[in-house]
């Protein structure tokens, strides 16, 4: 007689996660799925997909090792129906037991699925310290924040990493990350359809690899393709900060980056992209627009160098399309960005510069825009 059957998700994949302190070896059966539902929600970069599927097989290795009982669904098995809650119905029925107990998912989507199954579902705490951006691992539940933390404090306290880089690692962890998923559950299902800034553009074929000559968006892309891994200079401002300037659509960048990257979650993606880098939600995350012209980029990387646009052009064929973009993108949201202090600079800035210079900027922008999609 099995008692209850106790769901492990692909990013669950910790031995102290809650549902597995209820589990009595000798009664209950663990069940984990490898299904096309999950595998194609968004198009996951392929890395990303096998990574979690390997890791959820290590992990059920793992468990059988300690002497859990374990019902894995491979991908490819026939009987697999390829969703989370057929799964679950289908093992209940295997099993004649309509008990599920599973920490409650770190998604909406998901919560829902598993909330609308006709058996009894109880979702268990998540852990009071999450995950940390700094690595797919953290992600799916691999290393654990609180461990890597205090691995870093130890390295400070033996004389092997310098104060500043542990607190910024360690800030990064427990409070940027926190924040982050606390806004996610906070703000709710909703909060990838906002749209505070109306952009509406589809987003452009360079983000799927068409060369746009933009020597930073380019070899972003590339890199994104080939590795499913950027940092947060090249994620921030360079793909981020062009969607943002050119108006692209913030669910269809928020799509992207959902896809592309090996260690995006919609917990931690989506407030990150539409707050922090699009500013869709008006505030809620971010205190003003993350925008930027070409020097920063060129300040904070060596794209520039090797471009065929220059950056210290501001209009016309030549000049590095981000110059005239970032004021074409102050100018049309000025109505919403002029009562911000920590805008009132750059309008100051703006409405310095000469009548003919602006409607030259604004016009290569147009330009630029107008050849865009
Ligand atoms: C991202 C992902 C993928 C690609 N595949 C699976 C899977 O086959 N089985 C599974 O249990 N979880 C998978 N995941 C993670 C889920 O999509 C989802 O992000 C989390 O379960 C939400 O907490």
């Amino acid at each position: 007689m099995v008692e209850k059957l106790i769901l492990i998700l692909g990013d669950q994949l910790t031995e102290d996660i809650s549902s597995l302190r209820e589990l009595d070896p000798g009664k209950d059966v663990i069940i984990m799925a490898e299904v096309l539902g999950e595998a194609s929600y968004v198009a996951h970069h392929p890395k990303k997909i096998i990574l979690i599927f390997s890791a959820m097989r290590s992990f059920s290795d793992k468990l059988r090792s300690l002497g859990y009982r374990v019902e894995y669904s491979f991908f490819d098995d026939p009987q697999n129906t390829q969703s989370l809650s057929g799964e679950l119905i289908r093992r209940a029925e295997q099993f004649k037991c309509s008990k599920i107990t599973v920490t409650q998912p770190n998604e909406w989507r998901v919560i829902e699925d598993l909330s609308n199954v006709p058996l009894t579902v109880e979702l268990m705490d998540q852990p009071f310290l999450f995950h940390a951006i700094i690595s797919p691992y953290l992600n799916i539940g691999l290393l654990k924040p609180l461990d890597v933390c205090k691995k870093a404090e130890k390295a400070f306290l033996d004389g092997r990493a310098p104060l500043n880089s542990v607190e910024g690692f360690i800030r990064q962890i427990i409070g940027w990350r926190e924040y982050i998923r606390g806004i996610y559950f906070l703000q709710g299902p909703n909060y990838t359809q906002n749209n505070y800034l109306d952009h509406n553009r589809p987003l452009p074929s360079l983000y799927w690899g068409k060369e746009s000559g933009l020597n930073c968006l380019d070899q972003c892309v590339k890199q994104t393709e080939d590795f499913s891994y950027a940092h947060h200079i090249q994620r921030l401002m360079v793909t981020g900060n062009f969607a943002l300037l050119t108006g692209v659509s913030p669910y269809e960048i928020h799509e992207w980056y959902l896809s592309v990257y090996i260690d995006a979650f919609e917990w931690v993606e989506a407030p990150n992209t539409i707050g922090m880098s699009q500013f869709a939600d008006g505030g809620v995350v971010a205190s003003k627009p993350y925008v930027s012209s070409g020097a920063y980029i060129n300040k904070m990387s060596n794209y520039c160098k090797s471009c065929k646009f220059k950056v210290a052009e501001k209009v016309g064929k030549d000049a590095c399309p981000f110059n005239a973009l970032y004021w074409h993108f102050l100018s049309r949201n000025r109505a919403k960005f002029q009562g911000n202090p920590r805008m009132a600079q750059m309008y100051r800035t703006w409405d310095r510069m000469n009548e003919d210079h602006k409607n030259n900027v604004i016009k290569s922008a147009d330009e630029f825009l107008n050849g865009l999609n």
